[in-house]
């Protein structure tokens, strides 16, 4: 067996995406992923996926060159190669609106994203070759299913008009009733028995109703609400104590390590979050300070599977929760975040995932959610297959953009239905 990696074949793509609201603006008609394809000498191809916003393009050129030669199963070589890569940190700061979202973005939160993608085409290849799941590369599995959220977003029926976009049948959700009904489908159409509502669109009292709205339809189910730090610890004290017999947790209501801890400090709803905690050099402060009581891994973030797998670790040690984050994706990161939550024992959280808002994907087959969970393929590697008609269209569809819509920029997309818009002030309530 020649697990030597012979070639890699980076294909950026743009994938339709709702109009999906947050605090920042508003999703673009379609948004930048990187597909990452790693063949051995022997001819197995194993896939990834990342973000594919310029920056992140950038990074991944130099990194597979160096990937060239190596193995597939040189997975501890892979933070180094990252290293190697150089980075222009002034380009890192063209990142801001979605890196506003993601936490603070530096240049080896970059490497990191960028190295995740290659980890898992690397899983992929080496667990097709040794006819294994990439849970058992991790360690196997400790449940045959993993459950997921349906993430419920506040939602223009469509995309400003005169602005190229792929319909969509979700219709529009405004208000309270609008995001019980986006509910309603999300449960026939998945199962989901857990929602998670993005908040920091509208002025707290009316996320307050919306959420209220969800407990009356859906007594006694988890409910999350995840304003992206948009509020200041007052308000997000009164959130939380308006909400508290009702929430699962409060997930990043107010920026940054003090604020969270201040927060913490004084309600007995649980915090979770995205951004507060998104590298390990930020775990000490937040967990001394007792900042959240959750986690939300995202394997773009760390840096992989493995790297999922050791901050599930030191979370168990601090007895803080984790659970899954998520950010537009497509099946291959599906599959990817199903294979590395199956082997985590503490998840007590259903995991996030925007998927059901992707209407297009580059595999075969589509993952699918039954009773809202993903079913734990044991196939070798992911135990999903590409389809290069797709990817190809795909493809072209970044190729033929000018440039707009290569990297992803939510103010921007505010901006085609409202002139006037900016980036709100931090704390915008
Ligand atoms: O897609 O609008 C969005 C989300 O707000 C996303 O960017 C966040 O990173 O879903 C994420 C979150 O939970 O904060
Ligand atoms: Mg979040």
């Amino acid at each position: 067996m020649n697990l030597t990696v012979a070639d890699v074949r980076l294909t950026p793509v743009l994938v339709a995406d709702p109009p999906l609201l947050n605090t920042q603006g508003v999703h673009q008609p379609y948004t930048p992923r990187l597909i990452v394809e790693v063949v051995t000498a022997d001819g197995v191809t194993g896939v990834g996926e990342t973000y594919g916003d310029t920056t992140y393009l950038e990074l991944a050129r130099p990194f597979a060159e160096r990937l060239e030669g190596r193995r597939v199963s040189d997975l501890n070589a892979l933070p180094t190669l990252a290293d190697e890569v150089a980075v222009d940190a002034s380009r890192v700061g063209n990142a801001v609106d979605v890196g506003g979202l993601r936490g603070v973005q530096t240049a080896g939160k970059l490497r990191l994203s960028v190295l995740s993608g290659f980890e898992v085409a690397c899983l992929d290849a080496l667990g097709k070759a040794l006819g294994l799941p990439v849970h058992a590369l991790l360690g196997g599995k400790v449940r045959d299913a993993v459950e997921y959220s349906a993430y419920l977003f506040y939602k223009w029926a469509g995309h400003p008009r005169g602005v190229p976009a792929e319909p969509d049948d979700w219709g529009a959700a405004l208000d309270p009733a609008g995001v019980v009904e986006q509910a309603r489908r999300f449960t026939e159409r998945y199962g989901f028995t857990s929602f998670k509502l993005k908040g920091g669109v509208f002025p707290p009292d009316e996320e307050i109703a919306a959420v209220r709205a969800l407990a009356a339809a859906f007594p006694g189910h988890p409910l999350r609400l995840d304003p992206n730090g948009a509020w200041s610890p007052a308000t997000s004290l009164r959130v939380a104590e308006e909400l508290a017999d009702v929430l699962e947790y409060l997930e990043d209501p107010t920026l940054g390590t003090a604020g969270m801890a201040e927060v913490a400090a004084r309600t007995g709803v649980p915090l979770a979050t995205n951004m507060c905690v998104t590298t390990f050099s930020e775990i000490k402060e937040a967990f001394t300070r007792d900042a959240v009581q959750i986690v939300l891994s995202d394997h773009h973030y760390w840096g992989g599977l493995r790297a999922t797998r050791q901050l599930a670790a030191v979370c168990r040690a601090f007895g803080v929760g984790v659970s899954m984050h998520s950010n537009t994706h497509l099946g291959i990161s599906l599959a990817a975040m199903t294979h590395v939550a199956a082997t985590l024992p503490d998840l007590h959280h259903a995991c996030d995932s925007h998927y059901p808002w992707q209407s297009e994907d580059v595999l075969t087959e589509r993952l699918a959610f039954e009773g809202g969970r993903v079913t734990v393929s044991d196939a070798p590697g992911l135990g999903v297959e590409l389809d290069r008609d797709r990817l190809a269209v795909l493809h072209r569809r970044w190729l033929e953009d000018d440039g707009a819509l290569r990297d992803r920029d939510d103010a921007a997309a505010m901006r085609a239905a409202d002139p006037a818009w900016r980036t709100p002030p931090v704390p915008r309530w």
